[in-house]
């Protein structure tokens, strides 16, 4: 009688035991592959050209990755206007005009660095440039 409830006892806490050690891995198994999404986004999402088309309020590609002295192009397909307004201001980063659809807007890089941008009107659209040597 004694042994049996030392065994319900035991085995409870086995249980218990268990099922911590169960939720602990699946958090760090969770936490593993949120970090390992976040290496290969850094990674390898920047798309080597220099030709960004805006559709549907959205930089595409988002990020991308030229050499020093590349003119990059972005083109409008979306009926209403957009601009390239780089989130630090410099003379080495883009500031455009407002360009409606069917019309390009062009900007040298010539200096390397990671150049975010957005659009003045639609601040929630993003882009970045990244300008390598
Ligand atoms: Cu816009």
């Amino acid at each position: 009688m004694k042994n049996k409830k030392i065994f319900i006892g035991v085995a409870a806490v086995a249980v218990v035991g268990i099922i911590i050690a169960m939720i602990a891995s699946s958090g760090k198994d969770s936490m593993d592959m949120s970090k390992m999404s976040d290496t290969s986004d850094s990674a390898s999402s920047a798309v080597s050209t220099n030709m960004v088309s805006i559709k549907n309020y959205m930089f595409t590609p988002a990020v991308i990755k030229v050499k020093v002295g590349t003119k990059v192009t972005w083109t409008n397909t979306d009926a209403v206007s957009h601009n390239i307004v780089a989130d630090n201001p410099s003379s080495d980063a883009p500031n455009t005009k407002l360009f409606a659809k069917g019309e390009s807007v062009s900007f040298t890089f010539n200096k390397a660095g990671t150049y975010t941008y957005h659009c003045f009107p639609h601040p929630y659209m993003h882009g970045t440039v990244e300008v390598v040597n």
